[in-house]
């Protein structure tokens, strides 16, 4: 089989870049490690920048998004016995963001692939990029019990922080910066109406937490747990119960419980892989970053490289000018890299960590003091919550 760009990996950032190669007639062909509905039964983000947003209408896909999504002007901290409101509106210039979830996303570039004819492969096993120095890259998979080979021009590594892709590059050109943080967050869903109309993240001396939500009948709750809890240590009721603790008691007074649809532990960690090209192969998304959630920044960072990619390629098959495609792994990074220290910072002014000693709690206090009594500051934390320009 012959296609112009082979990507593996069918998350958002392998969809949502097919699709707009796609609409602009260059072909292309995602392979999947596993089942659609497998791809679809994780919850990850709810929170999507305007940009984000953006890209989903240019690829055809922003209907129901734009129906049912809900578009956030502020959320609010609680800390140190307060609730403070970050207005997102006033401090980025009229912006906001769109809680609309990373599930739904998925499911509409899948049925957007299917409307047009995309090639989308699922369960393919051993997908292996090959001679990405040479001119003629190809992949292999094994699907049914017999090895396919896709030839094509370029190979794009959309394949998730556990990817294969990232691992063919030769480890003396591959740099990897990581930070592991000591705790994970406990995420349930469940059908029940979100305690508050915005997102409230919460510092406290039991550790973050977090209400989100996906629509007015759908909630997203997070609680920082130590490395060690396993999901089976954790009953409903222990959840709830421990949320409940954590919130201010007026928000944890009208807090509606339910039985979680859903219940999963995310580690948290930073990590950049430097270059995000070797020869013919681009990484993009999670593939070659990963952020802590607390900036909500980890999806919206594989839209900025999807864009950045797919102007790449359109240069390169419209006009043969291979700058952007020269150019992408430097241009990717310096936004990657602002993500990344806003999420950082965010992780570390909100969780307790277990090691702390008492001159950094207090350095934590100061840190969301000085955030609520300076309006620059404030226009820091919002016109990064709100996507920096790509
Ligand atoms: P994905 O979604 O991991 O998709 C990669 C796909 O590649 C497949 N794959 C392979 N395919 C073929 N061959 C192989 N060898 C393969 N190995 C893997 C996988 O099956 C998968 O389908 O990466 P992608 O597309 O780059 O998307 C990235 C996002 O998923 C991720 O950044 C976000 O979910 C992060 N995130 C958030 N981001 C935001 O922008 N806003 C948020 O509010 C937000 N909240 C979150 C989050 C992530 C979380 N978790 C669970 C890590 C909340 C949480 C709890
Ligand atoms: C979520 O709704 O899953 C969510 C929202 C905001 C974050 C992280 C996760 O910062």
């Amino acid at each position: 089989m012959k296609v112009q760009v082979c990507i593996i990996g069918g998350g958002p950032s392998g969809l949502l870049l097919s699709q707009l190669l796609h609409l602009k007639g260059i072909d292309t062909i995602v392979l999947e490690k596993y089942s659609r509905e497998h791809v679809l039964a994780r919850i990850r983000a709810g929170v999507l920048e305007h940009g984000f947003a953006k890209l989903m209408r240019e690829a055809e896909c922003g209907e129901r998004m734009d129906r049912e999504g809900e578009i956030h002007d502020g959320f609010e901290i609680a800390h140190d016995g307060v609730l403070d409101r970050v207005d997102l509106h006033k401090y980025s210039g009229g912006n906001s963001v769109l809680v609309y979830g990373q599930t739904e996303i998925t499911r509409d570039l899948y049925e957007a692939r299917d409307r047009i004819g995309g090639k989308v492969v699922h369960n393919a096993e051993d997908v292996t990029p090959h001679d990405l120095k040479s001119d003629k890259p190809y992949v292999t998979y094994r699907a049914n019990g017999e090895t396919v080979r896709v030839d094509c021009d370029y190979i794009v590594g959309a394949d998730g922080f556990h990817g294969v892709s990232r691992k063919s590059i030769p480890s003396d050109v591959l740099r990897e910066y990581e930070k592991v943080y000591p705790f994970g967050w406990l995420g349930v869903l469940s059908r029940t109406k979100p305690v508050n109309p915005e997102l409230i993240y919460v510092k406290h001396e039991r550790g973050f937490a977090l209400c989100s939500m996906r629509s007015q009948v759908l909630s997203r709750y997070y609680v920082q747990v130590p490395l060690t809890d396993k999901v089976e240590d954790w009953s409903d009721d222990a959840f709830w119960a421990e949320l409940k603790r954590r919130l201010p008691t007026e928000v944890a007074g009208r807090l509606i419980t339910g039985p979680s649809i859903e219940k999963s532990i995310a580690p948290l960690r930073s990590f950049v892989a430097e270059p995000m090209s070797y020869g013919r192969l681009f990484l993009a998304g999670d593939a070659a970053h990963i952020v802590p959630p607390t900036g909500a920044r980890g999806l919206n960072s594989a839209a900025s490289d999807i864009y950045y990619l797919y102007h790449a390629m359109l240069a390169h098959y419209q006009k043969g000018d291979d700058s952007g495609l020269e150019g992408y792994s430097a241009k990717a990074l310096a936004r990657i890299w602002k993500a990344q220290r806003f999420s950082w910072w965010m992780t570390m002014m909100l969780h307790r960590f277990p090691d702390r000693i008492e001159y950094e709690d207090r350095l934590q206090q100061t840190e969301l003091s000085y955030l609520f009594s300076s309006e620059a500051a404030q226009r820091m934390l919002a016109e990064n919550y709100v996507g920096l320009p790509f």
